[in-house]
């Protein structure tokens, strides 16, 4: 209950989220040491403890309070069933759950599974998602390579997760219905003490300054005079760039913060209303 305990945070020891989760505490400014194959470590300037965990203990973990908060994929956090919220979307490790079928299967709609067995490594998912839709089937879990179910005569169909689809492809399946979409998600136990939610705060705080910078760029670009009006009103969503002048008379410099995004449809814009020298910089943080 102190607030000198460090928030406990459990992520991936090694697999598809471990370096992301790494890679997000860093830009988050928080340097941990450890060592290959530290189980535990704690950061040198953040009152923060990392656990490095299988994926599937860290919605357990985050529930019973060995951890305080955690980030898991969706998909595992709906697996396990525990009682954590959801703080943020992380926006790595996305994929999502699918419905796969041979790809001889004509496939006429859901209503081809009525009867079928279906593999998979999310029992629950999948069975509450064929109940809601009112398709009974047999759910067959096994815990890995359920994409070659089909092909030993195991299952009719499978239930996993797909990113690119080539593994399904070269396992002579096709994705027929999206059961879930999932990304890596910073999960926390409800109800934290007082002190250890301050905490959460403060990385949350961090963590959404380095999103946002993720999605912005800077933009500096060099313009005559009379047409800083007109560039400021097609810079998307600034209301007011900052404008500094140019040594050549006449001229200026404009910089403004954009969603990259749209940077790439107004560039054009941008040119034929005067711009030139146009400069397109990431940016690490921003604070609000
Ligand atoms: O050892 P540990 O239990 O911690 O790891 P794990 O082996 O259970 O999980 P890991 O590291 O494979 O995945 C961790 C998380 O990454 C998952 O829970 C998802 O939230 C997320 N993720 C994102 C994925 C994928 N994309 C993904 N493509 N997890 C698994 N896959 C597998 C999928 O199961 C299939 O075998 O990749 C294959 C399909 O990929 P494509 O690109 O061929 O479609
Ligand atoms: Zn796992």
């Amino acid at each position: 209950m102190t607030t000198d305990q460090p928030l406990k945070i459990a992520i991936q020891k090694s697999g598809r989220l471990s370096d992301d989760s790494r890679q997000l505490l860093r830009e988050c400014g928080i340097s941990i040491q450890n060592g290959k194959n530290a189980l535990i470590a704690r950061a040198r300037n953040f009152p923060l403890e990392v656990l490095y965990l299988r994926d599937d203990d860290i919605p357990q973990y985050v529930a019973d309070g060995t951890a305080d908060v955690g980030i898991v994929g969706q998909n595992v956090v709906a697996e396990a069933g525990f009682e954590v919220a959801e703080v943020r979307a992380l926006g790595f490790g996305g994929c999502r759950l699918s419905l796969a079928v041979p790809k001889s299967v004509d496939y006429p709609g859901l209503h081809w599974f009525e009867g079928k067995k279906v593999a998979t490594s999310y029992p629950s998912i999948l069975s509450r998602f064929l109940s809601e839709k009112g398709i009974r089937a047999e759910v067959h879990t096994i815990s890995g390579s359920v994409e070659i179910a089909p092909n030993i005569g195991l299952a009719d169909g499978i239930a996993d997760l797909v990113s690119s689809g080539s593994t399904l492809f070269s396992n002579g399946l096709k994705e027929v219905e999206v059961i879930m979409h999932s990304e890596a998600v910073l999960v926390a136990r409800p109800h934290l003490p007082k002190g250890k939610k301050a905490m959460l705060d403060k990385l949350v705080f961090r963590i959404d300054a380095v999103q946002r910078a993720a999605r912005s760029k800077y933009v500096v670009l060099n313009a005559p005079n009379d047409r800083i009006e007109a560039i400021s009103r097609i810079l998307p969503g600034m209301k007011s760039p900052t404008v500094v002048p140019l040594a050549r008379p006449g001229w200026s410099a404009l910089h403004s913060v954009i969603n990259e995004d749209e940077f790439w449809e107004v560039i054009d814009e941008l040119k034929a209303a005067g711009a030139q020298g146009i400069l397109v910089v990431p940016i690490e943080k921003m604070i609000y």
